[in-house]
């Protein structure tokens, strides 16, 4: 019988190709050696470091399965395996690199026109630009259908009016892509620049989650955009969620190394910890809780390497990327807490990175589409009904 390798039990690491380790070691490396050191100031004050965005585009990571432009082309499991060693340091950071490759940069190389792709992409993919992606309003949540925001065709372009909020970057952002309806009432994308009269993005204060992040609203008020700024190749819903199939394959990847953090972080400190004259990790409650964190982490990143299989064979379902999505989200937030409860009070201390990784889950668990809302899309694909609501 084989040897049982107690942090990689199903052997995931036999799985990959050499290239997709390569890159996972690279991306780990950085990750550890110069993300790690900044996340506890960068929490604590709730400060995005800017620069962070030149060091990814300069590894190569942004846009990174796009084969254009100068981006690197790498497969849907190597760019998996980059959110998941982001994350393993901060979700936040994982967030600015989703959003930019594939909330910002993946819908302008497949829906964008030549100059559009010209203009934007070599920007994005060093980090020089950073784009945010607004498609969530005050009251179009869950719902991006009840969008307000409109765009009316003028001469030359197109006058939006509207706000977006809980917007990804909006603050630093050179480049907007915003979702609004035209005078059909279809929805389409426009390309908004920094700087454009009558466009302002408030950042959002206050936050206890994904505070290594910084997020604000994207307000609107009657900003002209030229009509080549406006994504000619895709009209409707599926425009905004083809860009969530992207990102929320990532997340389903990513929140498997911010679980991985706190499983390991758990092993080692309750090895450590001595309590009724013996190490917490020697009694049975704490092994069942160590044995449960380990079992969700190996199906849950067998899943996310299938998944990334398919989406590289061009095989995935979105309904797939919901139940990976949904699935990894929901058992990463449970082992971060399990995690923080059996550091003990030490656990709600930053210094243990734990409650940090708790309460980013929370958004994380929220964004991209709720675990409710894809239970919901999982529910309508098996029974044809869609349960959301209606009159
Ligand atoms: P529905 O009737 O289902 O679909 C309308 C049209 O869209 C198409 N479509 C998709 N296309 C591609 N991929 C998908 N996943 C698609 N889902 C739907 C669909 O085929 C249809 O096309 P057509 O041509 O027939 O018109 O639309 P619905 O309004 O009933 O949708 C309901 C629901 C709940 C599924 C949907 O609204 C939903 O997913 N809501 C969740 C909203 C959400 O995820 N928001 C995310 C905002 S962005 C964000 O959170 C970024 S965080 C970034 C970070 O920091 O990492
Ligand atoms: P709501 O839709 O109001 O939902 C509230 C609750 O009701 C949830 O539990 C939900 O599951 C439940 N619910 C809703 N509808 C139903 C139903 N039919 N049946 C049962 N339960 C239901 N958006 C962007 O566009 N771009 C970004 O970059 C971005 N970044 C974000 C960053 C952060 C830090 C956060 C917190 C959010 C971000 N979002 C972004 C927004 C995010 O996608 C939304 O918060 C999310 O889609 C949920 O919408 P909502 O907050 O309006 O909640």
């Amino acid at each position: 019988w084989a040897k049982f390798i107690w942090d990689d039990p199903l052997l995931l690491e036999d799985q990959l190709t050499e290239d997709e380790r390569m890159i996972r070691d690279a991306a780990r490396t950085y990750c550890q050696e110069k993300l790690f050191p900044r996340v506890l100031e960068a929490n604590r004050h709730e400060r995005f470091d800017r620069e962070i965005m030149n060091e990814f585009g300069a590894l190569g990571f942004l846009g990174a399965t796009l084969d254009s432009h100068g981006c690197a082309g790498i497969s849907y499991v190597a760019y998996g395996l980059i959110a998941r060693e982001i994350e393993r340091v901060d979700s936040g950071y994982r967030s600015a690199f989703s959003v930019q490759s594939s909330l910002v940069m993946y819908p302008i190389w497949a829906f964008g026109s030549e100059a559009q792709k010209d203009r934007y992409l070599p920007k994005l993919r060093t980090g020089e630009w950073v784009g945010c992606f607004g498609l969530t309003e005050p009251d179009a949540g869950s719902d991006p259908a009840g969008m307000r925001t409109r765009a009316k065709a003028v001469e030359g372009g197109f006058v939006l009016n509207g706000s977006k909020t809980w917007i990804s970057n909006a603050p630093i952002a050179d480049l907007f892509l915003v979702w609004a309806k035209d005078d059909a009432g279809e929805i389409r994308g426009f390309l908004l620049e920094k700087g454009m009269a009558g466009l302002t993005a408030p950042k959002i204060e206050g936050k206890f989650s994904l505070r290594a992040s910084v997020t604000g609203m994207i307000m609107m008020q009657d900003v002209f955009v030229p009509a080549e700024n406006m994504l000619p190749n895709v009209k409707g819903l599926k425009g905004p969620f083809s860009c969530l199939n992207n990102a929320r394959y990532g997340i389903a990847w990513g929140v498997m190394g911010a679980a991985e953090f706190c499983w390991h972080a758990a092993r080692s400190y309750t090895l450590e910890r001595k309590m009724f004259g013996r190490p917490l990790a020697a009694t049975q409650l704490i092994q069942k809780k160590l044995a449960d964190m380990q079992t969700e982490i190996a199906l849950g990143l067998q899943g996310a390497l299938r998944l990334g299989r398919l989406l590289d064979e061009g095989r995935a379902a979105p309904e797939a990327i919901s139940l990976m999505k949904r699935n990894n989200c929901g058992k990463a937030l449970e082992i971060a807490r399990m995690s923080r409860d059996m550091h003990g009070g030490n656990g709600i201390v930053d210094e243990y990175h734990v409650i940090r990784h708790l309460m980013n889950l929370e958004t994380v668990n929220t964004y991209e589409g709720t675990h409710d809302i894809h239970a919901l899309i999982l529910g309508r694909a098996q029974t044809g009904i869609a349960a959301f609501g209606g009159p």
